[in-house]
């Protein structure tokens, strides 16, 4: 197994992407966050297809939820994960919600409940979201969401919308 962690704490990433092949963006960065020293991949879900959230003049999303075990602090996780994104082709625009080659988010690290100006985790609005909810279930069903509740009952309280699950 590359980058095996045994010290570490379980962490959730979500992925999206809008733009520029949005499959081959998720593939790649799951790629790329295998490859981070002290990230080991635990699971991986389906890709999902779904609706926009936000401005509806952008293409569909492909979304998908990871589970990684690591031993990297939340920011230096974050930092991490960013230089994947910019590494993609990432550009950050001032519209909130715009179209992306790639997304990733710290959904959920460990039970921690972190409030710093650049990282909130839980990630907000992951319990509204069904392109991160189901697929956070599929892999995750006995989830407890700090400060939020079980997965389950997150799930059950969230309209599956568009959201399509992928071959
Ligand atoms: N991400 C956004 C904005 N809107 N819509 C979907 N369906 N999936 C996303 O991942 C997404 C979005 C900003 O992070
Ligand atoms: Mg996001
Ligand atoms: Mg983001």
């Amino acid at each position: 197994m590359k980058n095996p962690v045994t010290d570490g704490v379980v962490a959730y990433i979500g992925l999206g992407s809008n733009l520029a092949n949005p499959v081959e963006q998720i593939q790649a960065a799951r790629t790329a966050i295998t490859q981070i020293a002290g990230v080991q991949e635990l699971a991986f879900s389906s890709l999902y297809h779904s609706a926009p959230m936000g401005p509806q003049d952008q293409p569909d999303y492909v979304n998908a939820v990871m589970a990684i075990k690591t031993g990297l602090p939340p920011i230096a996780l974050l930092r991490c994960l960013q230089r994947i994104e910019n590494a993609q082709g990432r550009v950050r625009k001032s519209e909130r919600w715009g179209a992306r080659t790639l997304d990733l988010d710290v959904l959920i690290y460990g039970d921690q409940i972190i409030e710093l100006p650049d990282l909130i985790v839980p990630h907000t609005g992951l319990a509204e979201r069904a392109f991160v909810l189901y697929p956070l279930y599929e892999i995750a069903p006995q989830l407890l969401v700090p400060g939020k509740g079980n997965i389950a009952s997150l799930l059950d309280q969230c309209p599956m919308n568009e959201l399509k699950r992928l071959g």
